[in-house]
């Protein structure tokens, strides 16, 4: 298997949404492995599976109350196994979640910390008051009281995901433990839920980003016999903390998660939406900044956190075709890991419903009803709409019919899915497969310099060029743009004409031997 990390090219796997291989309206690892094809013929080489553990389900799956074990809706342990195997028979290299900020409360930590039990008394953080105001992300207070020990413990996310106190060396043991295991199983990595926020500061007031950081994710992937591919989710990466995790003389992190060119507006539910040139000049920049400092950064605008890529910089009724290839090529030639999330191959857009029964999200239920005195219910449901994480979260549309599914299914089902999107003349998936196997036989696009020579209100223009080869890249925002001769024959474009004058969400790549 090629695993050179410029090679690589991710795809996210939703689990919980995939593929429902046992018709109970969750998705599972056996319907994964029956979309091998598909993840062939899109081409990547690489996934990532999210949480597959025993979980309440409180939220998805990222509250596991057994590392080692999966959940019943998920499937058996040989099922993983033989998934597994099976995606490194066909070349896939295969991460698998790694939440160690927090466990479910129903973990048996938990359940032996609230009775102080032995070693576990201190696995948590627990205070007779709450020693700060640290709110939830999902909102609320993040501090909560527990009736068995009479004592509060913090938990940033919801009140049934405990975070774990890192501080403590047997804590880290546990984790190092969960590490080897599931490379042993064969895993080749690990993404790595907000692992920033491992390292606390209390006296700092700081969530996260605390001063061990740096010595807890080496002490966790630097031991001996242990190597894989990490890529830490860092929500508050900048360029620092980038460079002391993942440069690779840090022995830390391969490549991280940085959220800022993705995070525009005051919060996912704030009104407004945030123009592609603002994410593109961030991107841009952050591709600059990371080549600067000898980095790998990852390349990515949608997850299952995040809404939908064409729906919030794009055009997503009009234009769907162009906004979702011009995204595609954004993701597939710029410098670093791409990593594609299930749906974005076929343009899935932002799904909109009636009622709050459609965005069961924590996070969006949260909001939804703490701000009920402030926002009519319409707007708090067009916020949602916008902003919401469930929107990457659906089950994934193979065909027009809807199946029955733990989740509504997209709204615009009937008009975006696998099939008809093959069937049709435009295919995003079509234009996916051409980017995909360009950038595998492109060594510019891998390994080459990224230079920026033009970024406007209205257009942006960058080249990749190595040993004699370049290839430049040049794409219109909504209002379509007059840009200067190119030189180059054009090998991809998502129009058929192309002039001077690129029309809206046009995107347009030119080779040129130098
Ligand atoms: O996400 C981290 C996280 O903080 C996001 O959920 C986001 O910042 C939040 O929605 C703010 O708007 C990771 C997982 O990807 C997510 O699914 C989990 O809910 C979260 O951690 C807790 O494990
Ligand atoms: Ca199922």
């Amino acid at each position: 298997m090629d695993m050179r990390l410029e090679s690589l090219i991710f795809y996210q796997i939703y689990v919980n949404s995939f593929c429902d291989s046992n018709g109970d309206g969750i998705g599972d690892i056996k319907g994964v492995l029956s979309k091998i094809d598909y993840l062939k013929a899109l081409g990547i080489n690489a996934v990532w599976l999210t949480p597959f553990y025993k979980s309440p389900g409180k939220d998805n799956g990222y509250d596991i109350s057994d590392y080692y074990s999966l959940n019943v809706d998920m499937g058996t342990t040989s099922d993983i196994e033989t998934l597994i195997k099976s995606l490194h028979k066909n070349g896939i290299f295969v991460i698998v979640d790694l939440v160690a900020n927090h466990t479910s409360t129903a973990h048996p930590w938990f359940e032996n910390s609230r009775q102080k039990k032995g070693k576990y008394k201190d696995y948590y953080f627990w205070y007779k008051t709450p020693p700060n105001d640290w709110k939830s992300v999902f909102g609320g207070s993040a501090w909560a009281y527990d009736e068995v020990r009479n004592e509060y413990y913090l938990h940033s996310f919801a009140t049934e995901q405990a975070d774990v106190n890192w501080d403590n060396e047997n804590v880290r043991k546990e984790f190092e433990k969960v590490v080897d295991f599931w490379l042993k199983k064969g895993a080749d990595g690990f993404r790595c839920d907000v692992l920033d926020m491992i390292a606390k500061d209390f006296e700092e007031g700081k969530n996260g980003n605390g001063e061990h950081l740096h010595a807890y994710i080496k002490g966790l992937f630097h031991r001996k016999g242990v190597k894989c591919f990490t890529v830490g989710e860092c929500w508050s990466a900048d360029i620092n903390l980038a460079k002391d995790l993942t440069h690779p003389s840090k022995n830390a992190l391969t490549t991280l998660f940085s959220f800022w060119h993705l995070c525009l507006e005051k919060g996912r539910f704030a009104k407004g939406k945030p123009t592609l040139y603002q994410m593109l000049s961030r991107l841009s920049t952050w591709q600059t900044q990371t080549l600067k400092e000898g980095l790998t950064p990852t390349v990515f605008f949608e997850n299952h956190d995040l809404p939908r890529s064409v729906s919030r910089f794009c055009d997503d009724k009009k234009y769907r075709y162009e906004s979702a290839t011009l995204l595609g090529a954004m993701l597939l030639t710029h410098y670093g890991i791409p990593f594609l999330f299930q749906g974005e191959e076929i343009g899935l857009t932002n799904s909109w419903h009636d009622t709050i029964d459609g965005y069961p999200d924590v996070e969006s239920v949260g909001f939804y009803f703490s701000k009920k005195t402030k926002l009519l219910k319409g707007e708090r449901l067009k916020r949602i709409y916008f902003g919401g994480r469930d929107n990457g979260r659906r089950m994934m549309p193979w065909t027009e019919k809807k199946q029955k599914s733990w989740l509504a299914p997209y709204d615009r089902q009937r008009e975006i899915n696998v099939k008809k999107d093959a069937d049709s003349q435009k295919s995003v998936f079509r234009f996916y497969q051409a980017l995909v196997s360009l950038r595998k036989q492109e060594k510019c696009l891998t390994q080459g310099a990224y230079v920026c020579t033009r970024m406007t209100k209205n257009a942006y223009v960058f080249t990749r060029e190595s040993d004699g080869e370049k290839i430049t890249v040049a794409c219109a925002f909504e209002k379509g743009a007059t840009l200067p001769e190119i030189e180059g024959e054009i090998i991809l474009s998502n129009y058929e004409k192309t002039g001077s004058r690129f029309q809206p969400y046009q995107v347009v790549l030119y080779k040129q031997i130098l």
